[in-house]
């Protein structure tokens, strides 16, 4: 084992440059994992003024705007949060596959990393669980995993 050559990210954040895309839909949520996603990069070393918040309405719009927050050339890495929570309806299906698809389509497709933060829960106590209290914060998860894949691509 000793011989294998291995590759790993390491966890500093210091001069990297993040984009926070968020979504205002369900923002009693989102404003827990936009807060999980930033209090992470800054203890890893990331400095405010290299960290941008971009707003959009739900999670539908957030690839548009992430495809050209990618392709700005400004940001080693993309997080997105935003929290889909399921209704009576089928809209929730498609709000999150065509959010999910779209994040994962502009990553491969401009070669940012996007850390993919979106909540899609059954309900709304699912959600809470996972924006901060006994399950987690999913803002915090996608801002380390992020910061993982900013740094491993950096080493390749
Ligand atoms: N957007 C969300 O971010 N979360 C949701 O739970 C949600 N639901 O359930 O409707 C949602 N819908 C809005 C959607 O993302 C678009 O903003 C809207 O359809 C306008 O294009």
């Amino acid at each position: 084992m000793n011989q294998i050559k291995t590759i790993e990210g390491h966890f500093n954040a210091a001069d990297l440059k993040f984009a926070i895309l968020a979504a205002r839909f369900n923002d009693l949520i989102v404003e827990r994992l936009i807060s999980g996603a930033v209090d992470y990069l800054i203890r890893h070393g990331a400095s405010e003024e290299n960290l941008t918040i971009v707003r959009v309405p739900g999670a539908f719009e957030m690839p548009v705007v992430c495809k050209k927050l990618a392709a700005s050339g400004n940001y080693d890495g993309i997080v997105a949060l935003g929290a889909v929570i399921r209704g009576g309806t089928p809209h929730f299906d498609f709000v999150a596959n065509e959010a999910t698809k779209g994040l994962a389509h502009v990553s491969l497709e401009s070669g940012v990393p996007v850390g993919f933060g979106l909540l899609t829960t059954d309900n709304i106590e699912q959600a809470i669980e996972r924006a901060g209290t006994k399950a987690g914060n999913k803002g915090v998860e996608a801002a380390a995993a992020l910061l993982e894949t900013v740094r491993v691509l950096k080493l390749l």
